[in-house]
Formats: C-alpha cells, sequence, structure tokens
C-alpha cells in the first residue's frame, strides 16, 4: 500500500499540523515495512519563517516520522525546496529527492510535488530550473522579502521587467497562496492532458500523482492529493493506491 500526502505547510499559521499528527498516528503507525509513505512536497513552510525554527517547533512531527515501520520518501515542493541541498548520508530514515518513481502491481506511478507543471502552465517565460533559484531565494531569507518578488527575481536571476509587461503578474502571483490564484484550472488541464508526459519525460501508460494545486482529485490516471490548511475549500486529504486503485480520502479522527 502506497499513502500519498502533501501541502500541509508546518510554519504557516493555517496549517491543520494537530490533525496531520494524529493523521501519522492512526493511518500511518500501522503501515508495515512492505508500505509506502510519500510526502510529496510543501510539508514545511520555509517561505514565511526561519527554516530552523520551524523545523524544531515540529519536532514532535519528525519524532513521529521516525517512529513509523514504513518506507518514508520526501518529495520536496517549493515552500521546502532547500531540504533537497541538506542531503545527509546517513540520515537514512527517509530519502528526500524532488521525482520518485514506485511500481506497484505492474503500474508505474511518478510522484512530482506539481509546481514543475505551474511553471509549464503558467510562467513562462521562466524555466523550472529558474524558478527553482527562486525557490532557494524564498526558502533562505525570511519576514517581508517574500512580498518583493520582482525584487527576488532581480537578486536571482537578473530579471528586469519594464512597465507594463504583461509577465509581471503572472510571476508576481507566485508568493499568493493556490486559494487567491485563478488560473490553477490551467495547471490541472495540463496535469491531465498526455502532454504533459512530453514535457514531463513520462512513459506512456505510467500515473502521475502531484500536489501543490490545493485541490485534491483523481481521475484516470493522474491525481492530486490535496492539502492540510484550512484556506483550502477540501482538506485533510490523502491518497491510498493499493492493487491499482487509487483513491481518495479525507481523514477525520
Ligand atoms: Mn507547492
Amino acid at each position: 500500500m502506497i499513502v500519498v500526502v502533501s501541502d500541509v505547510h508546518l510554519g504557516y499559521r493555517n496549517s491543520n499540523r494537530q490533525l496531520f499528527l494524529k493523521f501519522l498516528e492512526e493511518i500511518c503507525k500501522p503501515l508495515g515495512p512492505d508500505d509506502h509513505l510519500i510526502l510529496l512536497g510543501d510539508i514545511l513552510d520555509f517561505w514565511r519563517r526561519n527554516n530552523v525554527l520551524v523545523a524544531i517547533e515540529n519536532e514532535i512531527i519528525f519524532k513521529t516520522l521516525e517512529s513509523l515501520n514504513s518506507n518514508i520518501h520526501y518529495i520536496i515542493g517549493n515552500h521546502d525546496y532547500t531540504l533537497i541541498t541538506l542531503k545527509l548520508p546517513e540520515n537514512q530514515y527517509f530519502n528526500v529527492s524532488k521525482t520518485l518513481r514506485l511500481k506497484d502491481g505492474g503500474t508505474t506511478y511518478n510522484f512530482i510535488h506539481g509546481y514543475q507543471l505551474e511553471v509549464l502552465a503558467l510562467l513562462e517565460p521562466l524555466t523550472v530550473e529558474e524558478y527553482e533559484s527562486i525557490c532557494i531565494s524564498l526558502c533562505q531569507r525570511t519576514g517581508d522579502f517574500i512580498g518583493d518578488i520582482l525584487s527576488v527575481l532581480w537578486d536571482t536571476l537578473h530579471l528586469s521587467f519594464k512597465k507594463g509587461d504583461r509577465r509581471q503578474k503572472a510571476i508576481s502571483s507566485i508568493t499568493e497562496v493556490p486559494e487567491s490564484r485563478r488560473d490553477m484550472h490551467r495547471v490541472e488541464q495540463l496535469a491531465k492532458s498526455s502532454v504533459k508526459d512530453l514535457f514531463l519525460g513520462l512513459e506512456r501508460g505510467a500515473r502521475l500523482i502531484f500536489g501543490h494545486t490545493h485541490r485534491p482529485f483523481v481521475d484516470g490516471n493522474v491525481a492530486n492529493s490535496g492539502s492540510w490548511v484550512s484556506d483550502a475549500t477540501v482538506q485533510n486529504t490523502y491518497l491510498t493506491i493499493d492493487d491499482g486503485n487509487m483513491e481518495l480520502k479525507v481523514y477525520k479522527p
């Protein structure tokens, strides 16, 4: 069995962290060594606060994760992107990576946080690599800095904008919460289309699981695990994958 959860945003004031802790105890504790727990990005939120303080405040969650018997995979998102730069070889209780491919019952499952789809669908001319360097800047700087995304862009990429540049609006939206953005349906549209395989390098027939938009769904070979923030319309969701069946569930203790 594979359990997928994303976008808990620990460190953000609207994170449902107590409920997430209960979820780990109740749903994830019983998982065994053949099972997988996928933490699909934005579990921690480093964009608004000091990274270490956020991690220390949530130590109980990491202690609980450490006590689980299943395999644990941490796929980084845009809000916890810098975790990939802190890779410690002796830290084996979970693997940190940008993408993950798992086989279950003859089907291939690809896991990404999903910011990649947003860059492709909405943020042209930014490349995924440029977006990732902005994420590093936003994770490492705290305070009001994220309010001024254009100066982060200048510092990081030396991108300049002339007055009336239409790209400015799209790129400024990076620091807004997904709930207040209007174009998220275009991210879903790309995720559900077959052309995404070309951009993401997916094999034909493989399934794609992502988060990031805070809009959970299962649709054929594509699924979104949703979020654990009180801003979202549908909250506290997770996916289970068992014998080729993808199921979306809402956690209620
Ligand atoms: Mn995200």
